[in-house]
């Protein structure tokens, strides 16, 4: 299959409003209601094999929308090579990569591994942000938009087993008013220069930040896995439902193998439950984590596929004004944190993965929102394994036009020309994806579906009602929620009805009443009082903070300096010790992190309890005192 047709239609044509047909390749169409589920996360064992592709690969930007060089097509020529997983933002010392807007192409040979010739095999790119497009030497086979969940091409049939083929993978960081998140793309008046514009506040960093893998299959395996806990009395139950592909004999058959690698129970079929006697809970703090494993065993009783997932028995439920885990009320203590170091950018880190969940052990925290996009699939494998909580975001965050200070109160975010239908749908497949890949993790509590949404304006409830009900239906066991912005007050927010928790992010003290904590202290409590009587249930801060500069002191504890920030958190404290349905707090932010350089950012927020290297400011000392001694228990 050739593709040059296609590919010069995609050259002259912007990229965002390039829509292939499905004959090229599988789009992950947002507007599409059936959509493939986000395949299982690749392993290894003895059926199934894992490469991993990451390293340098040779890298170019196309040349710019119109861009007739068509490089997917061909070798990339020699000279840049780039890190796999990283943002290429920062990679390179030049501004015009730093600043790109459009589609960057990343190559490098691979070849299938010769045992493989019985087997299916995948490409896996765990990100691309945020349109990602796959291309096997000349073929384009798979397409994906949104820039933090993964995408795979099935290759098989185009590479034989023991081949050498050029694997190419092209990333566009374009944001349109129509992807999630939002954005704009300006054009300079004199010298034609595009922008990439968003209301956002963090860098828009772009490229394959995450791993890619080369993976095989069996013909006949397993595609996807849905588990459910729940606890009755003493014992455990899993409620499962595997999915199986080319599934033509044979059963499917599952066993609960606990951490001593002891089997604890049996059952098959490819969905039912399972009982676990004298359960060890998935506990914050005290993880436990059992080995589910599905095989599909042929009439001959040969296991032709295996999967193992580690799951931690649980339960979460709101009742009245608690969030309760495993029914007992849970407290987050904790913060809002983003996927960013510096060089790296977004690119995921192993070293810092480990480094930050250590800090959040030393500091108290238990718990931690994913704010503002989903992140990597290692790390709430991760928060799995360390007992850590999660809130898990979806990237709708900037939908919100009165944050830029532009609309003068108007209703200015739900327009036909602003976030509109096909936004809508855009946002229905991130939430969709997000599910989809992250419902096993028993970390995961409680799905955030944006962050400080235009919630007062006229149009917020059509456009989320929807969403809150998709969101439901695909997981009716989690508790729901999104970040709500300070503008959007308990007396004018429209859609809080819709969700179980109120999630605030608020900045007394900061952006309004700077700097005058006594003012800030009255207005937070009433505040925070008007939602409790209004909803009486839980209330979580998920963000609360001010921008200081590390090594900044001043004896009168003005804002920027580490005083203050000391101060201006001690206050919220005081506040949230007076009100009795707050169930968290999450400081905004765990550290330092890039964003758009203007003239409210110098080289990036500052409201980090660490520095942007993880260095403390005075204010976690403070933090690690309070949350140490907490009982987040009761
Ligand atoms: C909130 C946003 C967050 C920002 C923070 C800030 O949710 O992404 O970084 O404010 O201004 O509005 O520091």
């Amino acid at each position: 299959m050739k593709l040059l047709a296609g590919l010069s239609l995609l050259s002259i044509v912007p990229p965002s409003l390039c829509v292939p047909t499905a004959s090229l390749y599988q789009v992950n169409d947002p507007t599409k209601v059936e959509q493939p589920l986000i395949k299982l996360k690749p392993q290894q064992n003895p059926l199934r094999e894992l490469v991993s592709l990451d390293g340098l690969w040779k890298f170019a930007l196309a040349s710019g929308p119109n861009d007739t060089a068509q490089p997917w097509t061909a070798p990339l020529p020699k000279g840049l090579e780039c890190p796999v997983p990283a943002s290429y933002n920062d990679i390179f010392v030049d501004r015009k990569i730093h600043d790109h807007v459009g589609w960057v192409y990343y190559q490098r040979d691979v070849f299938v591994p010769k045992g493989w010739s019985k087997e299916r095999y995948l490409v896996r790119a765990e990100s691309a942000t945020h349109e990602g497009r796959i291309y096997v030497n000349d073929h384009l086979l798979a397409g994906h938009v949104g820039g933090y969940t993964p995408f795979e091409a099935d290759i098989t049939d185009f590479v034989a087993a023991g081949e050498k083929f050029r694997l190419t993978i092209g990333v566009n960081n374009e944001l349109t008013h129509e992807t999630i998140p939002p954005g704009e793309i300006s054009v300079g008046e004199f010298t034609g220069k595009r922008t990439q514009t968003y209301h956002h506040d963090f860098y828009n960093y772009a490229g394959l930040a995450r791993s890619i893998w080369l993976y095989s299959l069996p013909r006949q395996h397993i595609q996807d896995i849905t588990v459910v806990t729940d606890v009755d009395g003493r014992n455990g139950l899993i409620n499962y439902d595997v999915k199986v592909a080319n599934h033509t004999n044979g059963q499917i058959k599952i066993s609960v193998i606990d951490e001593d690698g002891k089997t604890v129970a049996n059952a098959s079929g490819a969905h039912g439950t399972v009982k676990i006697d004298s359960v060890k809970l998935w506990q914050p703090g005290a993880a436990y984590l059992y080995q589910f494993q599905a095989n599909i065993v042929d009439t001959h009783g040969k296991v032709v596929d295996t999967y193992s997932l580690a799951t931690g028995v649980r339960t979460v439920k709101v009742s009245g004004t608690k969030f309760l885990i495993n029914d007992k009320p849970f407290y987050f203590t904790g913060f809002g944190k983003h996927e960013d170091t510096s060089v790296r950018g977004k690119g995921h880190d192993q070293a810092y993965m480990v480094h930050d969940f250590q800090l959040l052990n030393w500091i108290g925290a238990n718990s931690f929102r994913t704010s503002h996009y989903p992140y990597a699939e290692e790390v709430m494998d991760f928060a799995d394994r360390q007992g850590i909580v999660v809130i898990d975001e979806t990237p709708a965050v900037g939908l919100n036009i009165a944050l830029l200070g532009l609309s003068g109160g108007e209703s200015q975010t739900f327009t036909p020309e602003g976030i509109n239908n096909n936004t809508q749908a855009a946002h229905k497949q991130a939430i969709r994806e997000l599910i989809s890949r992250d419902k096993n993790h028993p970390s995961v509590v409680m799905w955030s579906i944006a962050n400080e949404p235009a919630s007062q304006e006229d149009g917020a409830r059509e456009y989320f009602e929807p969403l809150a009900k998709l969101s439901r239906k695909l997981d009716p066991t989690r508790p729901i929620t999104f970040a709500n912005v300070g503008m959007a007050t308990f007396e004018k927010d429209r859609i809080s009805d819709l969700f179980d928790v109120s999630c605030l992010n608020r900045y007394f003290g900061w952006y309004s009443e700077t700097g005058d904590l006594a003012e800030a202290e009255v207005a937070l409590e009433k505040e925070l009082r008007g939602w409790e009587e209004k909803f009486n249930r839980p209330i979580i801060m998920t963000e609360y903070g001010a921008d200081t500069i590390a090594g900044f002191h001043s004896v009168l504890g003005l804002p920027w300096s580490e005083e203050f920030q000391t101060q201006m958190l001690d206050m919220y404290h005081r506040v949230f010790d007076r009100i009795g349905s707050m169930a968290g707090e999450q400081v905004w932010n765990f550290a330092d992190f890039q964003t758009t350089i203007g003239t409210m950012r110098v080289d990036g927020n500052k409201k980090g309890v660490f520095t942007r290297d993880r260095k403390p400011k005075a204010a976690a000392h403070g933090l690690r005192a309070r949350w140490t001694n907490m009982d987040t228990r009761d």
